[in-house]
């Protein structure tokens, strides 16, 4: 454990090989593929609350596909579960407490043949509001990478760059959205990061990665015939934010309560939803002119 604690410090991620079981992991699977489903009902991008499915016409797929959900704990009894369970809080205790909340829960999809399955390098920071976006916060939070599938070069495994965490915000991708096109060397380059330092973080079913909000991390595309499923839960020491999910007080699990709190969604309380987003931010739909609004 205090490797681990010492590698995530020092390089800026680590490694949690065997996390699950594989009857955990198949359970999990199961209910990932259930929620594909349930999001595959909606025929654009469906906004409840917190809870979110991104869904696309995929041009080169030629049909429609759902690239994440969000916030699934709200309609599944294992996710609500596998968020705030002991094994995460195994994990999570030595570099955050034991009052923690949650600010992200989503499963990201990356469908054979798609056209949209690359994420540009950039740092999670980006994606915050408020204080913890400051550097100072960089030992208050935690971002973790739970392997559904096997994460492999060819379907498009999570790249890192080793100790990039200390370079501050660096502002990579700030310029559009994150799944148009790919991070150029040039750039990486031009924010003081080599490019040949890059680790891709091969993983089988089961295994969990963790992250800084600092380390600069991105994903190829999935070039692959199978799938690339990915669940991303990031986590907040409690007494540093004022947003979140409580997930664990003084070491015990806490489920979501009667209200969604704030997480990444800043419009919770003015436009709870459900509402459909019709616009999208692919290349296509900004040719048609239908605008560029990220949900
Ligand atoms: O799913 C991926 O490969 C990366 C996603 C990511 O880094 C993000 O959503 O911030
Ligand atoms: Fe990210």
């Amino acid at each position: 454990m205090q490797d681990r604690v010492a590698e995530l410090i020092t390089e800026g991620y680590t490694i949690v090989r065997g996390f699950l079981s594989p009857s955990e992991t198949a359970d999990l699977s199961a209910e990932t593929h259930r929620m594909y489903q349930e999001g595959l009902k909606h025929h654009a991008t469906y906004r409840d609350k917190n809870l979110l499915f991104e869904v696309l016409n995929d041009p080169k797929a030629n049909r429609r596909i759902v690239l994440q959900a969000h916030w699934t704990a709200w309609l599944s009894p294992l996710m609500e579960q596998m968020r705030r369970s002991e094994k995460y809080f195994a994990v999570l205790e030595p570099f955050l407490g034991a009052d923690i909340k949650q600010i992200s829960h989503q499963v990201h999809w990356k469908p054979p043949g798609a056209k949209y399955t690359s994420y540009r390098f950039h740092q999670d920071a980006r994606f915050r509001e408020g204080n913890v976006k400051d550097f100072s916060y960089l030992r208050s939070t935690v971002t973790t990478g739970l392997a559904i599938d096997r994460q492999t070069v060819e379907n498009g495994a999570l790249r890192v760059i080793p100790r990039s965490h200390r370079l501050g915000y660096l502002g990579l991708s700030d310029d559009g959205p994150i799944m148009v096109g790919q991070t150029q060397n040039e750039e990486l380059r031009r924010a003081g990061l080599d490019p040949s330092n890059i680790v891709t973080c091969e993983m089988e079913p089961g295994d969990l990665l963790l992250w800084t909000l600092f380390t600069v991390h991105g994903s190829a595309p999935n070039v692959s015939d199978y799938d690339r499923r990915f669940m991303i839960n990031s986590y907040v020491r409690a007494t540093d934010s004022e947003r979140g999910e409580w997930a664990f007080r003084d070491g015990v699990s806490i489920p979501l309560g009667a209200e969604p709190q704030i997480c990444k969604y800043e419009q919770l309380r003015e436009r709870p939803g459900p509402f459909y987003i019709e616009s999208d931010w692919t290349e296509e739909a900004k040719s048609a002119g239908a605008g560029n609004a990220q949900p």
